[in-house]
């Protein structure tokens, strides 16, 4: 049973131990966080902020947004999307806001066929079986491609069906392909795109409950414009500035200064809010820009 929950801290339930456990923490942490264990293992308090992580299976993460037992949760946009098609949740997507994704956990739901099938497309799954753990993605998909097929539930080791007999192909989580290489199978649709997200659930937040949710989620949504943002600085022609500009990506309007002893250079200081590569600075140079250094950003307040 879980202890009844303190209205005015706020909830969040994370993944208790598997792929999101680490980079979900370390989220929080960066947002400056930080907790003491509970005995069961079931908490982590807050010992800085009236903010409280819920330790579960990912699976669970849904319902216990709907009821209310979580305010927030960090979840696979997978696991929720299979959640709000189970048939008596149908009707309520609106019930879990998505408030942003989190740039980690990537992955997509793709259906995987033996490589010597010769696939011509949905209609190839005709009157076949397929094995999942997304019972009702995979029947949505099936559903709007108008195939009719026999889905199999597995939850877990799916790849091994079409092995063992028990299904011609499969749908699953893919991310390197590694997985489906090794057992001789070929990606032959996609049907959604996954990342670890944020999401709400549909209960109204005490007053001081929700002035916490407000600042956490400034805090991580700076830190996720923290992860991607560069701080770069260059020297340029200032006959040149117009067309540097444009080289780097989501650049802000840039500082310009004057250098001392020159009346050509300039010193350039701009915040790029995507990722500087290489390329980008290759492309800076042959411009005319020198100089040039990219600092990454540790904090961001906007
Ligand atoms: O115990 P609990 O239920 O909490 O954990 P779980 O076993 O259900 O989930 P876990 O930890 O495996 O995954 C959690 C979430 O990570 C998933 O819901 C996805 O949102 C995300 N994610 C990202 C993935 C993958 N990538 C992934 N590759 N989840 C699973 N896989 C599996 C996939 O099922 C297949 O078996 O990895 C294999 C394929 O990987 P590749 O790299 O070989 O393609
Ligand atoms: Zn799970």
């Amino acid at each position: 049973m879980l202890q009844q929950k303190n209205p005015d801290r706020l909830r969040i339930a994370i993944q208790k131990s598997g792929r999101l456990t680490e980079k979900s923490l370390t989220f929080l942490s960066k947002a400056g966080l930080d907790f003491a264990s509970s005995k069961d293992k079931l908490f982590l308090y807050g010992k800085n902020m009236p903010v409280d992580l819920l330790l579960v299976r990912d699976d669970d993460i849904p319902e216990f947004l709907r009821e209310g037992i979580c305010d927030l949760g960090f979840v696979g946009d997978n696991v929720l999307q299979e959640h709000t098609l189970l048939p008596h949740l149908k009707q309520d997507k609106e019930e879990y806001p998505r408030i942003f994704g989190l740039g980690y956990g990537h992955c997509r739901l793709s259906i995987a066929a033996p490589v010597e099938m010769d696939y011509q497309g949905p209609q190839s799954l005709e009157g076949t079986t397929i094995a999942t753990s997304y019972p009702g993605l995979l029947q949505d998909f099936l559903d709007k491609n108008k195939v009719d097929a026999k889905i199999t539930f597995l939850s877990g080791s799916v790849e091994i069906a079409p092995r063992l007999g028990t299904a011609q192909s499969i749908c699953d989580l893919v991310s390197t392909g590694t997985t489906l290489a090794a057992n001789q199978l070929k990606e032959v649709e996609v049907l959604m795109h996954s990342e670890a997200a944020l999401y709400a659930g549909p209960r109204e937040l005490s007053s001081a409950a929700a002035e916490v949710k407000n600042r956490l989620l400034t805090r991580l949504h700076a830190i996720m414009m923290v992860d991607e943002s560069k701080y770069v600085m260059f020297h340029a022609p200032k006959n040149k500035l117009e067309a540097i500009r444009k080289i780097l990506p989501s650049a802000e309007a840039p500082t310009i200064l004057p250098l001392d002893g020159s009346n050509e250079l300039v010193a350039v200081h701009t915040l790029c809010r995507e990722n500087v590569f290489w390329e980008h600075l290759e492309q800076l140079k042959e411009a005319g820009a020198s100089s040039i250094l990219v600092l990454p950003v540790e904090k961001m307040l906007v």
